[in-house]
This record gives C-alpha cells, sequence and structure tokens, in this order.
C-alpha cells in the first residue's frame, strides 16, 4: 500500500508515529476506529503484525472446562449463568466429572485446560484448589489457565482471604496462569451498566498485577460490540498497556465479539465483520507492548478469524473442545477444531502454523507435516472436528 493511499485516508502522521515507535494516544486509537479506509489500517497492523511474528500463526492444543454456570453476578451479556442451583439449566459438576472430561481425552497430545465459571455462592474453596491437584494428578505436564480475575475476586470476598493469599493456595495446588476473562469494558460508565455486580476494572487489574508479580503469565480480553463508544474501546487498550508496562506480565490481548442471542442485551445488533477486523487491528496498533493479538475463532467465526490474520491477529487460541458461553448466545462456529484443520486454515489464509503451549513454546513448526503430531489423535476426534 502507497504513503499515498495512508495519506488519503488521514492517517500519514499516526503511521509516521508508528514506524517512529512512538506511543499512540486515545485520540489516534479513536482516529484509527473513524478511519473510513479499514484497509489502510489493516495495512498499518499488518506491518506491526508481521514485524514482531512475519507469517507465524499461533494455535493451541486446548480444552475448555466449565465446571458449573452457576453465577450470582447478573451481567447482561451473559446467556450462561444460572443465578441460582435450582434455577432451569443450572449446573455444577461434581469434580469426578470434571476429571472425566480430562481422563476421556487421554488419547490427545493437549497442552492446556482453560478453566472458566460461575461465581457460585456454595462451593468450598476445596472444589478448586483439589480440581486444580486432581487435573495435575491426571496430567502432571498440563498447563492449567484457569479462573478468571473476576473468580479470583470472588473467591477472596466469600473464603475471605486476600487477592494474593487466594493466588498463593491456588498456585501451590496447580494453577499455572489466568485466563483474561472478565475485563469487559473497563470505562466505569459501561462496567456499570453491564456488569455491575462484580469486580470493577481496578481490582481486575489489581489481580493481574499481582499474579505477574507471582510469576504468573496472563492474558486480557475486552467485550466489544454493545454499547461501548470508540473512546471506551481505547480507553481499554490504554489500561491494559499501562499495566503491561509495569509488569510485562501479559501474554496477548484478546478481543471478544458480543454475542447477543439469549440475554438481556439481544435487541443489539451483533458487531459486523468489518468492525472485528478493526478491533484486532487497532488493538494492534496501541498495544506496542504485548506480544500477542489473539483471534478467538469460537467468537470471531472462522472466517473473519482467517481474514483477522491480515488485521493485527498471530493467534487464533486453540482446538477448545466443548464451549458453552458463547454457543449458549447463538455463536454458529463450531466446538471444536482439529489441530490439522487449524492448521490448515492458516495456511489457506497465506499463514504459517505454529503449534504453541500456553507459554508459546512452539510444540509444533510450520515445517512439520500434520501427521507428525496428530497420529494419535483418534479417528473419532477428527471425523467430530471442523470440516
Ligand atoms: O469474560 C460472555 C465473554 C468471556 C458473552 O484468556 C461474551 O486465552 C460475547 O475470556 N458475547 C470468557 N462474549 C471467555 C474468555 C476467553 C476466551 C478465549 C481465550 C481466553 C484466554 C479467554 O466471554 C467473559 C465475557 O467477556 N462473554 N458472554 C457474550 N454473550
Amino acid at each position: 500500500m502507497t504513503g499515498k493511499r495512508i495519506a488519503a485516508a488521514g492517517i500519514a502522521d499516526i503511521a509516521a508515529k508508528v514506524d517512529a515507535r512512538a506511543r499512540l494516544s486515545l485520540e489516534d486509537g479513536v482516529r484509527l476506529f473513524e478511519c473510513g479506509d479499514l484497509l489502510a489500517v489493516g495495512h498499518l497492523a499488518n506491518r506491526e503484525r508481521e514485524r514482531r511474528h512475519g507469517k507465524l500463526t499461533y494455535y493451541n492444543f486446548n480444552i475448555r472446562l466449565e465446571a458449573t454456570n452457576v453465577c450470582v453476578a447478573s451481567c447482561l451479556f451473559c446467556s450462561f449463568a444460572r443465578l441460582t442451583p435450582d434455577s432451569p439449566a443450572a449446573y455444577t459438576l461434581s469434580l469426578d466429572q470434571v476429571f472425566e472430561k480430562l481422563r476421556q481425552r487421554a488419547d490427545q497430545p493437549l497442552t492446556e485446560v482453560h478453566v472458566v465459571n460461575g461465581l457460585h455462592p456454595d462451593l468450598p474453596f476445596e472444589y478448586y484448589s483439589d480440581m486444580l491437584r486432581g487435573l495435575k494428578r491426571i496430567r502432571p505436564g498440563i498447563h492449567l489457565k484457569c479462573f478468571t480475575a473476576v473468580e479470583i475476586a470472588f473467591f477472596s470476598d466469600i473464603y475471605k482471604m486476600s487477592d494474593r493469599e487466594v493466588l498463593v493456595r491456588l498456585m501451590e495446588a496447580g494453577l499455572d496462569s489466568l485466563p483474561g476473562g472478565g475485563a469487559e469494558i473497563f470505562a466505569p460508565r459501561v462496567r456499570k451498566k453491564i456488569s455491575h455486580d462484580k469486580a470493577d476494572a481496578d481490582r481486575y487489574l489489581s489481580i493481574h498485577r499481582i499474579a505477574h508479580e507471582l510469576g504468573m503469565r496472563t492474558n486480557v480480553t475486552m467485550l466489544y460490540g454493545h454499547i461501548e463508544t470508540y473512546a471506551e474501546r481505547v480507553d481499554h487498550m490504554l489500561r491494559a498497556r499501562a499495566l503491561q508496562d509495569e509488569t510485562g506480565g501479559f501474554q496477548a490481548f484478546i478481543p471478544l465479539a458480543f454475542h447477543p442471542d439469549n440475554n438481556q442485551m439481544r435487541k443489539l445488533p451483533a458487531p459486523t465483520a468489518t468492525d472485528t477486523l478493526r478491533v484486532h487491528a487497532v488493538s494492534r496498533l496501541m498495544l506496542d507492548n504485548i506480544p500477542h493479538v489473539k483471534a478467538f475463532w469460537i467468537a470471531t467465526g472462522v472466517e473473519v478469524a482467517q481474514q483477522a490474520l491480515w488485521f493485527g491477529a498471530d493467534d487464533l487460541d486453540g482446538t477448545v473442545q466443548e464451549e458453552k458461553i458463547y454457543h449458549m448466545a447463538g455463536a454458529r462456529t463450531p466446538e471444536t477444531m482439529s489441530t490439522a484443520s487449524i492448521r490448515r486454515l492458516i495456511r489457506a489464509a497465506g499463514r504459517e502454523p505454529v503449534e504453541r503451549d500456553t507459554l508459546y513454546n512452539v510444540v509444533t513448526g510450520p515445517e512439520e507435516s500434520d501427521e507428525v503430531r496428530h497420529r494419535i489423535a483418534t479417528p473419532q476426534a477428527l471425523s467430530a472436528s471442523y470440516v
């Protein structure tokens, strides 16, 4: 793309800042959202993506476990939560049922278990610590990325511990990192409306700060496409960037597209594909200190996730294998993708697939044949997967 087109798009000064490795401001971020030429914004983001990662695109071999959907919080965007244990469709798995989900995957070369739950008012702390211990007993080498900062805050409040104490005790039980969920939009105007009764932005960020101090890596998400303004999106990114300046502990920024089915914001339209591409691009440009931007294919849709690999994203998350939060909110993506399908989609987008573990160590590079690592995947697992 020529400098002429960037200039015609009105973002030549922002391009010059990016080239000079100067930081973009709130106003720059808003202008990138308002810019009429999406491809010009995407071009700048892609340059930054390629400067960091070339053509490489990361994914991992993981499973998602949602042990309970009972949740005392009443977030307007949520289609997953049930307020009380006796609400219709409320569920809480026994620890044996949780363990069985991992045992069933004994034949798969998984590297990560990602656990997210509702805020259940009646379970003992041991439910969570024994869950971690049991998962590690079944697969000692597996990385446990469990419990959002919002869950950690809830544990501190109901079990009467400090946030640090909760994190230390869960780490002793096997916790390896925190996922990025629960961030939503940090700006108080939005947060008060869409999720007024859970940890606020300062608490979320403080828990991530403590996790980083304790040596854990974490992710940070942003739920977009509902009532937030462009300035509130950029403000969210800047708050994540500021904490990253302090700690360096965030690995990935993950924009999460709002899904409107079966929740209290169902009258709102879902964000469009172009908005999704732009959010990934602006994230890449604003977050100069966070190494990875993830296009979570469950949330964006598979096809848009592929395009996002040219708009700043360098990661697609993983095989996932069972997903409730998005599918209860109307996602039409499959619930799982085989690693062979993920690698094929990445190659079809003109990128090079790299299987990583949670900490971005390379498990399988682009050059290795798909059969090498996945020959032990069962035929059932492959035929149940996407395409
Ligand atoms: O915090 C809930 C979001 C998050 C809806 O860290 C919704 O690697 C859209 O955080 N429409 C949980 N989004 C998922 C999450 C995540 C996903 C992938 C990777 C990682 C990671 C973390 O899902 C919640 C909330 O922000 N969410 N309901 C909805 N209707």
